[in-house]
């Protein structure tokens, strides 16, 4: 590829600088950056997305499989089922794979066009009856209506804090009676010390995985002022002052947990 100057596994993009993965594999924070900008889904982070994801977040396949499982369950006739901030699309696929509710569709959101533009290839490969529509948005603008299901895998941590009251009621008033929204974030400890240990045992998780302590403290860098995080007490409050009626804590590994709020 012309631009592109090769070494090993990784190339580098001449004209962007960026550090390219020539196998999916993710070396974005692999070579010493200049300066750290801030985390954004772009094309090189499209690109290596399910490498980055599998090594970084604790359970994630679990989470995924499950939501599959959990829509499959809750999932109502003649409603829709939504997927915000698909990403890839790897909740959509296991609930494409799973639910059994008729005449029921999946409407996918991300607002990263690079992720919007791969979700499609993804899903347009698989077949399924149950319909899919991908949708390059920001959640925050998207209508939610006559919704059974609603998945926020590991979303809501980028929206600004003072907005994330707005988008779970607005998802509240979408939703039908006995509906769930499935809610996976990174939390934060309340304790300095807690807190402390949870992060080492993700960091542990990653140098395991293959990362480096560069990659580890680059990459935490880059995600500092995007990717902020809650407690489980704030995350239950609020769904509460949404208006969800209980929230179930049914994952959890070191600071990761998803929850399910139903209504
Ligand atoms: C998975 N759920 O694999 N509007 C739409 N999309 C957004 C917004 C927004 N305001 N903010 C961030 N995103 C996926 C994983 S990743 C989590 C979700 C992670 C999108 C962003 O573009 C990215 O694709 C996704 O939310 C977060 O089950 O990388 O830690």
């Amino acid at each position: 590829m012309p631009g592109v100057l090769r070494t090993g596994r990784i190339a580098r993009n001449l004209l962007s600088g960026e550090i390219m993965s020539k196998s999916g594999k993710d070396v974005i924070y692999s070579q010493p950056h200049d300066k750290i900008e801030n985390f954004t889904f772009d094309q090189a982070v499209a690109e290596v997305f399910p490498d980055m994801i599998q090594r970084s977040v604790p359970g994630y396949s679990t989470i995924i499989d499950n939501i599959g499982l959990l829509a499959k369950q809750y999932a109502q006739n003649n409603s829709n089922i939504y997927d915000l901030g698909c990403s890839l699309g790897a909740a959509t696929l296991s609930m494409q794979r799973y639910v059994e509710a008729d005449n029921c569709q999946i409407i996918a959101v991300d607002n990263s066009e690079a992720m919007v533009s791969r979700c499609k290839n993804h899903i347009n490969t698989f077949k399924s009856l149950l319909p899919v529509q991908v949708i390059c948005d920001d959640i925050q603008n998207s209508e939610i209506e006559n919704a059974s299901v609603v998945v926020l895998n590991f979303t809501l941590q980028f929206i600004s804090p003072e907005n994330r009251i707005g988008l779970l009621k607005k998802l509240y008033n979408g939703m039908l009676e006995g509906g769930i929204l499935i809610l996976s974030e990174k939390m934060r400890h309340p304790t300095e010390q807690g807190n402390g240990l949870l992060v080492d045992l993700h960091h542990e998780f990653k140098r395991r995985n293959g990362y480096s302590e560069l990659e580890i403290s680059q990459k935490r860098t880059a995600l500092e002022k995007v990717m902020l995080t809650d407690t489980l007490a704030t995350h239950n409050s609020r769904l509460k002052s949404a208006g969800f009626k209980d929230v179930v804590p049914w994952f959890s590994c070191f600071n990761f947990s998803s929850l399910v709020a139903i209504k």
